[in-house]
C-alpha cells in the first residue's frame, strides 16, 4: 500500500475541519434541529447541482433507524481519479472548505457554482460519513470519521472498488455527531417540506423521501412537473382563486427569470423570492423588479379600460397586490446577499432583468385574458377604496385629537412617567371603574373605564372603529398611535405603560369585551401583543372564609372543587357576580396588587383566535396585519 504523504496542503485541510467542529454555528447556522436538518440539505444540494448540470433526475433521501441519513442520486458519480494534490478527487470534495465559492479548481466546479459547497462541513460534523460512487463500471468506496479519512487506499493511492456496476451515481450515508448537535433526530416534517420546495423549483427532478425510523416506512415522492406554477396553485389550494395561475419565463442579461402568480379572494399578499433555488426570506431586488413593473403595467391597463379616470391617482403597489400569491425564481451567475440574515438578494441587474421579463410576459398574458385582467383590477379597486376610507378615518382622528386630547376625561392617569413601571387597567363599566380608581396605587396604576357599548357596533368598519370614543381614548392613553393595512404609524417606543391589563368580569359579557379589545389590538396595535405588553386580569369567582384559618380567593370552579375536597371544617363562601361588587380593598387584593393578583399574558395566537370570534360575532372581516407568513422549511423548528 502506498503511504499518503501529508504535505502542507493536507495539514491545513485537517485544521479547516477542526475549525468547523469548533464553531459549527458559523457554517450551518446553529446546532439545534434546524442545523441538524441543514446537513441533509447541504448534501442534497450537491445532487441538485448534478441535476442542474443535466446528468441526474432522481434523488433518494432516507432517514434510517440508526439515526443516520442516506442520500443517493443517479448522476455521473463524483470523480474518483487522482487529483494533482495527490489524493482521489472525491477526497477533496469532502475535506476542502469552500468558503463562499473560492473553490474554483477545475475538477469540482459545479454548474453555476451555486451550492454544493457544504459536503466537507457535513463530513466534519458527522461521527462517520461513508461514500459509494458508481462510475466507470465499479462501485468505489470511501469512509471518514469526524472528517478524517479512515478508508485505506489501494496501491495506486485510489479508492478501493467494492463491486462491479453498470449504473452511475453517488451515495452518501452519514451520522450526525451527538458531540456537536443538541438534537440528533431529524425532523421528517421539515425535511419533507424543504424537499417538496426543491421539487417545485426543479420540475424535471423526482425526489423520493423515506423515513425508515418507525415500525412502518413512510414513503413520499415529490415530483412537480408544473414547477412554480404548481407551487402557487398549492399555496392557494384552500382559497377561492379568481383566475388560472399565470406562468412566465424568460432570460435577460444572462439572468434566467421565472414567475407564477394567481389572485385569490383574500385580503393579503404573499410574494416569495428564490435565487438559484434558495429561498430569500427577506426578498430583494428580484421582487422589487417584479413588483414595480406589475404596478406600472396594471395602472396602465386601469387607465386604458377607464377604471382610473384622468383625475384619479394611480393605484398603489399594495392596492394592486392585495390577494396576490406569487413565486419569483431567478438564476443568477453571481448572486450577492445583504440584510440581517443575508437572505435579501442585492444584485441591481436582477431587478432590471426581472422587470424586463415579467413586464413583457404579463402584458402578453393580460392582452389575451381580459376577464382575468378585470378580476385583478376589481381587486385593486376594492383595496384602494378601503385604503382611502382608512386614510380619511385616520386624518379625522388625528386632527380631532389635537383639539380634544382625551376629551371624555375618563382616564385616571398615574403619577409616574416611567413607562417601564406603569400599568393601565382597562375596566369594563363605570361602577367597576370607580372602585378601581379608589383601590389602585395611583403612583403607577392608571385606570381607563370603558363602556360595553362598543359591542353594539354592528358592522365595525375601520372608520367606525376609529370614530368610537372608547377606542380613541385608548389610543390616546397608550400614546403610540396605531397601524393598519397600508401604513405603520405605530411607534411602540412611545408606549406609556409597560402593562396593559384588560379587567373584565368573569362572565359572558366580560368575555365579549375582552374578545373585542384583543381583536382591536391584534388589528391595529399587534406589536403590543408581540412584545408582550397585553395582559388579562383574572379576578376571582369566590372567596372562601373558613371558621379557622386564612381567607382564600378562588379563581374558578375547579379551584372551588379542590378547596371543598382539601379543606376540613366549615367555611362560608362569597360569590362575586362582577368586579363592581367588590369593595376597594377586595379589588386591590384580587386584581390590582402585583403581589397577589393573577395576570395572564396574551399571546398572539390568543388574539388571533379572538379576532376570529369577533368576525363570527359581528360579521366583520378582521384581516391581521401580517396575514400570511410563508413558513419556509429552514425557518420553523419543531420539537419532537
Ligand atoms: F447524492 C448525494 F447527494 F449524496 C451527493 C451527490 C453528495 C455529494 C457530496 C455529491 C454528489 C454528486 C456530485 N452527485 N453528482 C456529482 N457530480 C460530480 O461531482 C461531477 C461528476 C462528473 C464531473 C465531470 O466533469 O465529469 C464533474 C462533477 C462535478
Amino acid at each position: 500500500m502506498k503511504k499518503t504523504t501529508y504535505d502542507a496542503g493536507s495539514i491545513s485541510v485537517l485544521e479547516g475541519l477542526e475549525a468547523v467542529r469548533k464553531r459549527p454555528g458559523m457554517y450551518i447556522g446553529s446546532t439545534s434541529r434546524k442545523g441538524l436538518n441543514h446537513l441533509i440539505y447541504e448534501i442534497v444540494d450537491n445532487a441538485v447541482d448534478e441535476h442542474l448540470a443535466g446528468f441526474c433526475d432522481f434523488i433518494h433521501v432516507e432517514l434510517l433507524a440508526d439515526g443516520s441519513c442516506t442520500v443517493t442520486d443517479n448522476g455521473r458519480g463524483i470523480p474518483v481519479g487522482m487529483h494533482e494534490k495527490g489524493m482521489p478527487a472525491e477526497r477533496l470534495v469532502f475535506t476542502t472548505l469552500h468558503a463562499g465559492g473560492k473553490f474554483d479548481d477545475s475538477v469540482y466546479k459545479t454548474s453555476g457554482g451555486l451550492h454544493g459547497v457544504g459536503s466537507s462541513v457535513v463530513n466534519a460534523l458527522s461521527t462517520y460519513l461513508e461514500v459509494k460512487i458508481s462510475r466507470e463500471g465499479y462501485v468505489h468506496q470511501d469512509r471518514y470519521e469526524r472528517g478524517v479519512p479512515v478508508q485505506e487506499l489501494n496501491d495506486k493511492g485510489l479508492l478501493p472498488r467494492i463491486g462491479r456496476t453498470k449504473e452511475t451515481g453517488t451515495c452518501v450515508n452519514f451520522l450526525p455527531d451527538p458531540e456537536i448537535f443538541e438534537k440528533t433526530r431529524f425532523s421528517a416534517t421539515e425535511v419533507k417540506s424543504r424537499l417538496h420546495e426543491t421539487a417545485y423549483l426543479n420540475p424535471k427532478l423526482t425526489i423520493l423521501f423515506e423515513d425508515k425510523r418507525g415500525a412502518e416506512t413512510e414513503s413520499v415522492t415529490f415530483s412537480e412537473p408544473e414547477g412554480i406554477k404548481g407551487f402557487v396553485r398549492d399555496l392557494n389550494k384552500k382559497q377561492e382563486a379568481l383566475h388560472e395561475t399565470v406562468y412566465f419565463t424568460g432570460e435577460s442579461d444572462g439572468i434566467t427569470v421565472e414567475g407564477a402568480f394567481q389572485f385569490v379572494n383574500e385580503f393579503r399578499e404573499n410574494v416569495l423570492g428564490f435565487c438559484n433555488n434558495i429561498y430569500n426570506a427577506e426578498g430583494g431586488t428580484h421582487l422589487t423588479g417584479f413588483k414595480t413593473v406589475f404596478t406600472s403595467v396594471m395602472n396602465t391597463y386601469a387607465r386604458q379600460l377607464g377604471i382610473l379616470k384622468e383625475k384619479d391617482a394611480n393605484f398603489t403597489g399594495a392596492d394592486i397586490r392585495n390577494g396576490m400569491t406569487a413565486v419569483i425564481s431567478i438564476k443568477h451567475p453571481a448572486p450577492r446577499f445583504e440584510g440581517q440574515t443575508k437572505t435579501k438578494l442585492d444584485n441591481q441587474d436582477a431587478s432590471k432583468a426581472t422587470a424586463k421579463v415579467a413586464g413583457e410576459e404579463i402584458v402578453h398574458y393580460f392582452d389575451r385574458h381580459l376577464e382575468d385582467l378585470k378580476a385583478v383590477l376589481s381587486c385593486a379597486e376594492r383595496s384602494a377604496k378601503i385604503r382611502k376610507t382608512e386614510e380619511k378615518a385616520k386624518t379625522n382622528l388625528l386632527t380631532k385629537q389635537k383639539y380634544s386630547f382625551d376629551s371624555n376625561g375618563k382616564l385616571a392617569n398615574c403619577e409616574s412617567r416611567d413607562a417601564s413601571k406603569c400599568e393601565i387597567f382597562i375596566v369594563e363599566g363605570d361602577s367597576a371603574g370607580g372602585s378601581a380608581k379608589t383601590a389602585r396605587d395611583r403612583n403607577f396604576q392608571a385606570i381607563l373605564p370603558i363602556r360595553g357599548k362598543i359591542l353594539n357596533v354592528e358592522k365595525a368598519t375601520i372608520d367606525k372603529v376609529l370614530a368610537n370614543a372608547e377606542i380613541k381614548s385608548m389610543i390616546n392613553a397608550f400614546g403610540c398611535g396605531f397601524s393598519e393595512g397600508y401604513g405603520n404609524d405605530f411607534d411602540i417606543s412611545k408606549l406609556r405603560y409597560d402593562k396593559i391589563i384588560i379587567m373584565a368580569d368573569a362572565d359572558v359579557d366580560g368575555a365579549h369585551i375582552s374578545t373585542l379589545l384583543l381583536t382591536l389590538f391584534y388589528r391595529f396595535m399587534p406589536d403590543l401583543i408581540y412584545e408582550g405588553h397585553v395582559y388579562v386580569a383574572m379576578p376571582p369567582l369566590y372567596k372562601a372564609m373558613p371558621a379557622r384559618g386564612a381567607e382564600q380567593y378562588l379563581y374558578d370552579d375547579k379551584a372551588l372543587e379542590k378547596y371543598r375536597k382539601t379543606h376540613k371544617g366549615p367555611f362560608t363562601l362569597q360569590r362575586y357576580k362582577g368586579l363592581g361588587e367588590m369593595d376597594a380593598q377586595q379589588l386591590w387584593e384580587t386584581t390590582l396588587n402585583p403581589e397577589t393578583r393573577i395576570l395572564k399574558r396574551v399571546e398572539i395566537e390568543d388574539a388571533r383566535l379572538a379576532s376570529e370570534v369577533t368576525e363570527v360575532l359581528m360579521g366583520t372581516e378582521v384581516p391581521p396585519r401580517k396575514a400570511f407568513i410563508y413558513e419556509h422549511a429552514q425557518d420553523a423548528e419543531l420539537d419532537i
